[in-house]
């Protein structure tokens, strides 16, 4: 009789242990993270996301599976976004600058030599402004997960070596989605068309237009040296990337899987802005490799390109809100100050 109470305690033990493991176990469930981009496989942007995928699985038991999907094959940065706001697509890595209708507060990242250097538009999108960026997107049903870099943008074309204003003069330039864009593109004199990411290539190669800008790894991955000749290192705008996820997909998630997935990304994102950082430099040797006649722009060119494109900030300065832009301008006298100017050129 003496061993019944014994297994009796037995017994609850084991329900106990089960009851734990079971609630340890039940943090993470099989899910599928599809992500959307719109540049190549080679492009460090994916390179940084298999790296998050890989991380999302080390943090979950294998149990939270992401996969990179490039080339736009799940829709370009506009309509992937949609998708996500609609509940059918998990998550994307998409310009800012393509959102602004969504979220106008963006359009302050396409304002033109707004950055300097990487360590402002480092402690820009990393702090308070930031923050507040994540905020407005969690409005429009999107959950900012952390901040990418896509870079310093630069123009190529079909016509001619560009050393300034005057050169860009006349051309027909895709720019993106977005109305600072056209604007500030209006204000240098060229014509700028307004086009989805995965159309620049074919639009290109046909000649319907003369010139896009990217950054240079865009340049070399999406191969826009095979229709392009000229390269002109303006660097005139950073743009960032914004890993983004649907709401839908986000609220499904238990807290430890949402933590899962940031720390995942934030890891990501050390990597990839270092990674994409030393490429900039390399994907400019080997586009030269490939034939493109490279250019500077000097000090005083670029002033004068400045000069040009000032009513663009002023107009959207007010457009967007006073006081935010204000805010953005605040964080990078900031680093100015503490001597982080470092020039990106
Ligand atoms: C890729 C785009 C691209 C951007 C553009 O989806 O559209 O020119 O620079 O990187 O986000």
């Amino acid at each position: 009789m003496s061993h019944l109470p014994k297994l009796r305690h037995l017994a609850v033990g084991v329900a106990a242990a089960a009851l734990l493991s079971t609630s340890a176990w039940a943090q993470f469930e099989e899910r599928n993270v599809r992500i959307s981009i719109g540049v190549a496989d080679e492009h460090p942007q994916a390179v940084a996301l298999e790296r998050f995928a890989e991380k999302l699985a080390e943090l979950t038991d294998g149990k939270m599976k992401a996969k990179v999907f490039p080339n736009a094959a799940l829709g370009d940065d506009a309509n992937s976004t949609s998708a996500l706001r609609a509940g059918t697509l998990e998550m994307n890595s998409t310009s800012t600058s393509p959102l602004t209708q969504l979220v106008p507060e963006l359009g302050v990242f396409d304002f033109p030599f707004l950055f300097a250097s990487y360590p402002e538009a480092d402690a820009v999108l990393d702090g308070p402004v930031g923050d507040e960026i994540g905020q407005k997107m969690a409005q429009k049903d999107l959950v900012l997960l952390c901040w990418m870099e896509n870079g310093f943008r630069n123009l190529t074309n079909s016509e001619r070596p560009v050393e300034g204003a005057q050169d860009v003069e006349g051309l027909k330039v895709r720019v993106m989605q977005n109305p600072v864009f056209l604007d500030a593109f209006g204000q240098l004199g060229s014509n700028p068309v307004a086009m989805a990411f995965s159309e620049v290539y074919p639009a290109l190669e046909s000649g319907a237009i003369d010139a896009q800008e990217n950054p240079n790894v865009t340049i070399l991955t999406s191969k826009f040296y095979e229709v392009q000749d000229y390269l002109a290192q303006t660097r005139h705008v950073y743009t960032p990337f914004m890993n983004l996820v649907s709401k839908t997909f986000w609220d499904k998630l238990s807290p430890d899987e949402q933590k899962a997935m940031r720390e995942a990304c934030y890891d990501a994102r050390d990597f990839q802005r270092q990674l994409i950082r030393q490429k900039d430099a390399e994907a400019l040797e080997q586009l030269k490799e490939e034939g493109m006649e490279i250019t500077e722009i000097s000090a005083e060119q670029r002033e004068a390109m400045q000069k040009k494109v000032q009513p663009t900030i002023d107009r959207f300065s007010q457009q967007i809100g006073p006081d935010f832009v204000k805010r953005v301008y605040a964080e990078i006298e900031k680093v100015r100050s503490q001597g982080g100017q470092a020039q990106a050129q």
